[in-house]
């Protein structure tokens, strides 16, 4: 193991009024386990720690009027300042907020090479722009919902940008080759029983022919990514060998049982 004392991959600093939300990721599962054996570190700075008044103040009301609360830039930047100092100056910066760029998987794979990330996770209606404008590097929204501020969505970033790094995964199934950076959703998983209320797991898969398997396992992707995500594949894009494929497993037609998600709805 010659990397493994050595220096974290990545450094994780969050700006956040809830840090204990951030267990989730520091203590659980396969970011649990990078965090717990050092290959990643996270530090977490509280902007109401930067408040001036007793009450701790860190949200005022929005100037021009309105509803909600905006949190105020010096508590931000006294926050960011101190995050730097753990982490290095040299960081980027991230704000989670909902008029980011839209976070995906080649994003996540760039992060990935970052030295050092600080995630900023806004709370009521949004952040001081000054703050924005003069201290963060880039903006990112996890998908057109809303929820309630930004720590979830800057978990699910550290979540997928630390699958990226070398030795997280483990023994697990690369990065690579995961759904999503081929392009492909992910084939049907099946494990024992057999027969399930009826329902028997596809021939193929207890065969022990390998190649037949891998040929089954493309096709149903195939199938898959053609019937619920037309923005991931189009029927023009996909190759004649591929189409082979799907025409031997007797998939070259749409599934016409459960994919269209408005459909289902
Ligand atoms: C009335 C306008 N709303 C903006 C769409 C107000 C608002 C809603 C939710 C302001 C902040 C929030 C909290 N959300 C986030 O901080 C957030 C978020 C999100 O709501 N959806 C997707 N990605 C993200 S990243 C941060």
């Amino acid at each position: 193991m010659p990397t493994s004392e050595s220096l974290p991959l990545c450094r994780f600093a969050v700006l956040t009024l809830f840090p204990e939300m951030f267990a989730a990721v520091s203590e659980w599962g396969v970011t649990g386990r990078a965090f717990q054996s050092g290959l990643c570190e996270l530090h977490l700075q509280d902007p109401r720690d930067e408040a001036t008044d007793r009450h701790g103040t860190v949200d005022d009301r929005p100037y021009g009027g309105g509803p909600g609360m905006v949190m105020q830039a010096p508590v931000l930047s006294a926050a960011l300042a101190k995050a730097k100092t753990a982490v290095g100056a040299e960081a980027t910066v991230i704000a989670l907020t909902p008029q980011g760029q839209k976070l995906d998987a080649n994003l996540a794979r760039t992060l990935a090479g970052a030295s050092s990330l600080v995630l900023v996770a806004g709370r009521y209606e949004g952040m001081d722009e000054r703050f924005i404008d003069r201290e963060v590097d880039l903006e990112l929204s996890v998908g057109d919902f809303v929820v309630s501020g930004g720590e979830l969505p800057a978990m699910l970033l550290i979540d997928a940008v630390t699958r990226w790094l070398p030795g997280v995964l483990g023994h697990e199934a690369s990065a690579e080759e995961d759904s999503f950076s081929e392009g492909l959703l992910d084939c049907p998983h099946y494990t024992r029983p057999e027969v399930h209320k009826g329902d028997r797991v596809p021939d193929v898969l207890l065969s022990g022919d390998h190649a037949a398997i891998a040929g089954w396992r493309r096709a149903q992707a195939l199938r898959r990514t053609l019937d619920r995500r037309p923005d991931l594949l189009s029927w023009e894009q996909v190759t004649e060998s591929d189409r082979a494929l799907l025409e031997k497993w007797d998939l070259l037609t749409p599934d016409r049982g459960r994919q269209s998600p408005s459909e289902q709805v």
